[in-house]
């Protein structure tokens, strides 16, 4: 048996997307959050395939597209990636709307604006267009909010840490510069990661981390290191640990979950920019859009503005004869 699939690859900020076209299989729910549960239920193996090597690599992310559940909605989305589908993904909604938009897999209502229905929501994107070129994307991202704030933590490398939790799409614990961590360019991404992951344990021993509308929201995969930007023009730097690997670009749920941290503690306002550098240097702008609540916490909705390119044409092939159907990883 041969399935086939075809992709359009890319990346947004130096962040692999691969938006699959075709062969997305047919899910049942009343909406894409639903629709998640039973993708994860029974088409693991799909994910894997099409994220893990030979078809992929450790930090493969994509998204399949499907009609939306309603009229509010122009297209729907489940994220995939090596560490499983998450609710919402910033740098793979940038890269969806920006290849569904120049290819013409999609005509949103009102031009310029592709409505997005994640598994966490709606999520509004702003493209700019030249000619066939989308150039620019605005993301206005779900709310997002500080959830716990300076956890002290005894790490294992650092000593104690404070740290901060905040939802952005998804939930990001975010060490800021501080005696015991004065920036992420002191470590290489391995010591990062492994320390992220560590970190990411603990923390989930000591906080409960759920989303307090949505309970099938919970628990910590990423995890952020911040640092001083490397370029003059931007704001800050961060070092996103999504699953087991570097995040390439600022991360879109990453900067929200931040926008929403520097709100809190007053330290951005509506009007102002965050300029969020990735570890390699690449950037996302945040904006602060307006405020909210979720549940008993005061939210923000967050905008974060990038760029993506396609790279290449996909049709990839998972055949029963081949001896990694599924894909493996390392
Ligand atoms: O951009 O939101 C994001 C993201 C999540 C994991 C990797 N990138």
């Amino acid at each position: 048996m041969k399935s086939t699939f075809e992709c359009i690859d890319g990346h947004t900020a130096g962040m692999p997307v691969r938006m699959i076209v075709s062969g997305a299989p047919s899910l049942d729910g009343r909406n894409q959050s639903e629709r998640r549960q039973h993708f994860m239920e029974e088409f693991a193996w799909m994910r894997r395939a099409l994220m893990f090597e030979p078809r992929g690599h450790s930090a493969m992310s994509g998204t399949f597209i499907y009609p939306p559940s309603s009229d509010e909605f122009d297209i729907g989305i489940i994220f995939i990636e090596t560490s499983g589908c998450l609710p919402m993904c910033g740098h793979a909604s940038i890269g969806t709307t920006t290849f569904a938009i120049e290819r013409g897999l999609v005509t949103p209502k009102t031009e310029g604006l592709l409505r997005l229905e994640t598994p966490a929501g709606r999520v509004d994107v702003e493209y700019e267009k030249e000619n066939d070129r989308v150039t620019s994307v605005k993301l206005i991202n779900i709310p997002s909010f500080l959830l716990a704030k300076d956890i002290e933590i005894e790490s294992p490398d650092l000593g104690a840490l404070k740290v901060d939790i905040a939802y952005g799409g998804n939930f990001y614990p975010i060490i800021e510069q501080q005696e015991n961590f004065t920036d992420l360019s002191e470590f290489d991404a391995p010591s990062l990661i492994r320390m992220g992951i560590e970190l990411r344990e603990q923390l989930e021993g000591v906080h409960n981390i759920v989303h307090p509308l949505d309970t099938s929201i919970q628990g910590l995969r990423h995890c952020m290191w911040t640092g001083a930007a490397l370029d003059s023009n931007s704001d800050a730097r961060a070092c996103v640990i999504a699953g087991e690997m570097v995040d390439r670009s600022p991360c879109g749920t990453g900067t929200s979950a931040r926008l929403a941290q520097r709100a809190a503690r007053d330290l951005i306002a509506e009007g102002e920019t965050f300029v969020h550098e990735s570890f390699i240097g690449s950037k996302f702008t945040g904006t602060i859009e307006g405020r909210t609540k979720v549940g008993e916490y005061q939210a923000i909705i967050p905008g974060v503005r990038g760029a993506a390119h396609i790279t290449g044409i996909n049709t990839i092939f998972v055949d029963s004869d081949d001896p990694f159907p599924q894909g493996f990883m390392l």
